[in-house]
């Protein structure tokens, strides 16, 4: 028999928890930190509010990664036609290539340049004398072996630093080449206060320079953009199949998979659907105002998730043969979902886990999890805003911070010749009194059980000491905290790369994530190991001089 997860200690108080998360801390980071902590419901005070989307503290071991990480790797790098180049010291580049296992095809064309890593490769001599002459020389090389559609630059720190002027280079290669769309983005590594910083460079860029720029129409009907899916271990692949199953047409994703021309007639859609909300909500309100398109968050990780957004999407349309077409899609794919549930949740039910990922992810694997009978007893965004944990009710009161100021915000107004509302504001108000919900999303907290600990920006000591007082059965993040984590006996699931693992999205990925965490949780590997302090409780050590 496996064994159950009762040999923990039988209840922990919330509010002892975060005494003790804190209690190492000097006062003053403490009384950060505490802002940063929540109980959920706000049993400990007053104001149900967390702090979110602020500076992590110099000198604690954060999880988060940085502007250019977002710019680069998250949002553009998915996108297989478009040559991106690095402005910078070569790691920059390298460690931003490919490790996030955003899968692509090569599309009919073969046009993939996803296996390259381009860089300026700057040096000393560069930092010193300045690298547009390099820069220049490294677009006009790329753009000779390539002849791509489009070439993007990326800043690293030290560029905005020294002050190349990456976008004067960028506007006079687009000019000489003629046949090549040439842009840069400012994100340098210190824009922000995290990678969010650099999704909304990224977005800016894409949406000033891509978006709308294709008008050949594209064949397909009930058409839709997917924004904020990037396709990570396949999701986007599973997504795709089902959909297409349905008979919905995906103009564009954003960014899975994608191309520089889906970017291009992304404005041919007729809904948005909004799956990662903290990377990319904003475009989806922009392209509302510009093209008249009307967004709802979707979210297809978790089976009767995935069921729900294909449902809201036919409800949308309003076709009858969609909608039966949708129901028998699900019809078909439940069956196989359901028995491994069966199969699986006698050993998952009831279990603990806790999930500390990016933005999103914290929120929508808990549907996985509930899905399995699993409780979910600590969870936290690295990075996301306060409308991803409370809701966006609170965006009218967010507080505008230097740092957010930072940001680039586009003025956007209806576009002369291609706005059309897609549906009379009319049939809007009457579908939302019926109860449908256009650019609504109500964050994680309120779908979390009470006394829960919501925590922003988790790092590397509270991790531990997390795990340490409250023992989940599992503990999902990211690969900085994969090892430290198991070294502890917990097994320990990264849900941005998903290991080797994946797809997670659709009802297929739902299967393959039942079996993966069924394996993780119930492995007797984990209960071989001992943690230092259940060694030796009092552990002690002296420096070596003493
Ligand atoms: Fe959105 Fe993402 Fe996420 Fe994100 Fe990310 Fe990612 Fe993530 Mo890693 S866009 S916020 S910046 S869902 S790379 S695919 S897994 S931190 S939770």
């Amino acid at each position: 028999m496996p064994t159950s997860s009762n040999n923990r200690p039988a209840q922990w108080d919330p509010a002892e928890v975060k005494a003790r998360l804190l209690e190492k801390y000097p006062a003053k980071v403490a009384r950060k930190r505490a802002k940063q902590i929540m109980i959920n419901e706000a049993l400990e005070n007053t104001t149900p509010e967390i702090s979110a989307n602020v500076r992590t503290t110099p000198g604690i071991i954060t999880m988060r990664g940085c502007t250019y990480a977002g710019c680069k790797g998250v949002i553009m790098g998915p996108t297989r036609d478009i040559v991106n180049i690095t402005h910078g010291p070569i790691g920059c580049a390298f460690y931003s290539w490919l490790t996030r296992r955003n899968q692509t095809d090569a599309g009919p064309e073969g046009e993939n340049y996803m296996p390259y890593c381009f860089s300026t490769d700057m040096q000393d001599s560069d930092i010193i004398f300045g690298g547009e002459k390099k820069l220049e020389k490294a677009i006009q090389e790329a753009y000779d072996l390539f002849h791509p559609k489009s070439i993007a630059v990326f800043a690293t720190c030290p560029v905005g630093l020294i002050g190349d002027d990456i976008h004067t280079v960028t506007r006079r290669m687009k000019e000489k080449f003629g046949d090549c769309n040439v842009y840069a983005f400012s994100c340098e590594g210190y824009k922000g206060v995290s990678q969010s910083a650099g999704h909304h460079i990224a977005n800016n860029q894409v949406f000033r320079h891509i978006v709308g720029e294709n008008d050949e129409p594209k064949p397909g009907e009930f058409k839709i953009n997917l924004l904020g899916e990037y396709n990570i271990g396949g999701d986007g692949f599973e997504i795709d199949r089902i959909l297409k199953k349905c008979g919905i047409t995906c103009l564009s994703t954003f960014s899975g998979n994608s191309t520089y021309d889906q970017f291009a007639s992304a404005h041919q859609a007729d809904l948005n659907t909004v799956m990662c909300h903290r990377s990319i909500n904003y475009v989806a309100d922009m392209m509302e105002t510009k093209f008249g398109i009307p967004w709802v968050k979707v979210n297809f990780i978790g089976a009767l998730a995935t069921a729900k957004s294909l449902r809201k999407i036919a409800e949308y349309f309003g076709d009858p043969a969609l909608t039966d077409r949708v129901e028998s899609v699900i019809a078909e794919e439940m069956p196989a979902v359901e028995t491994a549930v069966r199969e699986i949740r006698p050993r998952t039910e009831g279990k603990t886990a806790m999930l500390f990922v990016g933005g999103s992810r914290a929120h929508h694997y808990q549907e996985l999890f509930k899905e399995m009978g699993m409780k979910i007893i600590s969870a936290g965004y690295e990075f996301a805003h306060r409308d991803d944990y409370e809701g966006r009710q609170v965006l009218p009161n967010l507080t505008v911070d230097a740092d957010s100021r930072n940001i680039e915000e586009l003025e956007v107004e209806a576009d002369a010749s291609r706005y059309k509302p897609r549906k009379a504001p009319a049939e809007m108000a009457a579908m939302e009194k019926a109860g449908y919900r256009f650019k609504e999303y109500d964050g994680m907290i309120p779908e979390m059980d009470q006394a829960t600990l919501v925590i922003d920006d988790l790092n590397q000591y509270e991790a531990e000491k997390l795990v340490e007082i409250m023992k989940p059965d599992i503990f999902c993040a990211g690969i900085k905290e994969k090892f430290s984590i198991q070294k502890l006996g917990v097994p320990m699931k990264q849900l941005h790369s998903y290991d080797s693992g994946g797809p997670y999205a659709g009802f297929k990925g739902a299967v393959n994530f039942y079996q993966e965490i069924d394996r993780l949780v119930n492995s007797r590997v984990w209960s071989y190991m001992k943690a230092p302090w259940q060694e030796n409780p009092q552990l002690s050590a002296t420096f070596g001089w003493e």
